[in-house]
């Protein structure tokens, strides 16, 4: 048994939610938060067996995709002409961020 913790984009989780199911895996959704970026992002851990692992990669893949978001650096802003002038930077996020961990016991009570 494996589990997949696949960290996804909001705007990509319903459909690839929707398509797992579809597949008959059970899926739980989190709602959790980039470090980096400190936005909303979705954790789905979906446990398998591990002849299955590759198939929901591959869907993983499928709905998911990649984007370019704009956020304020991690370095301080500067004043120009008393302007407060944030630095940005932009950043290539996703599609997706998977983990694949040993399960060494699955029970359901
Ligand atoms: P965030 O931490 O909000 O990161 C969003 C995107 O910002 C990352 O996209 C990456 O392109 C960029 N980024 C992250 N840290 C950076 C840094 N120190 N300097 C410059 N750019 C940086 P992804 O790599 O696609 O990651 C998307 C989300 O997946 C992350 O959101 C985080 O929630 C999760 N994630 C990625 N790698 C992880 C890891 N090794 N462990 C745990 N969570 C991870």
């Amino acid at each position: 048994m494996k589990l997949v913790i696949a960290i996804v984009q909001d705007e990509d989780a319903p459909r690839l939610i929707d398509a797992l199911m579809d597949k008959d895996y059970s899926v739980t959704k989190l709602s959790s938060t980039g470090g980096f970026l400190r936005s909303g992002n979705t954790t789905l851990l979906i446990g398998v067996n591990k002849e299955e692992v590759d198939n929901v990669i591959s869907i993983i893949e499928e709905y998911c995709k990649t984007r370019k978001q704009i956020t304020a650096a991690p370095i301080p802003a500067t004043w120009v002409s008393s302007v407060y002038m944030p630095h940005t930077v932009e950043v290539q996020v996703g599609g997706a961020t998977i983990f694949v961990l040993d399960i060494s016991q699955f029970e359901k009570i």
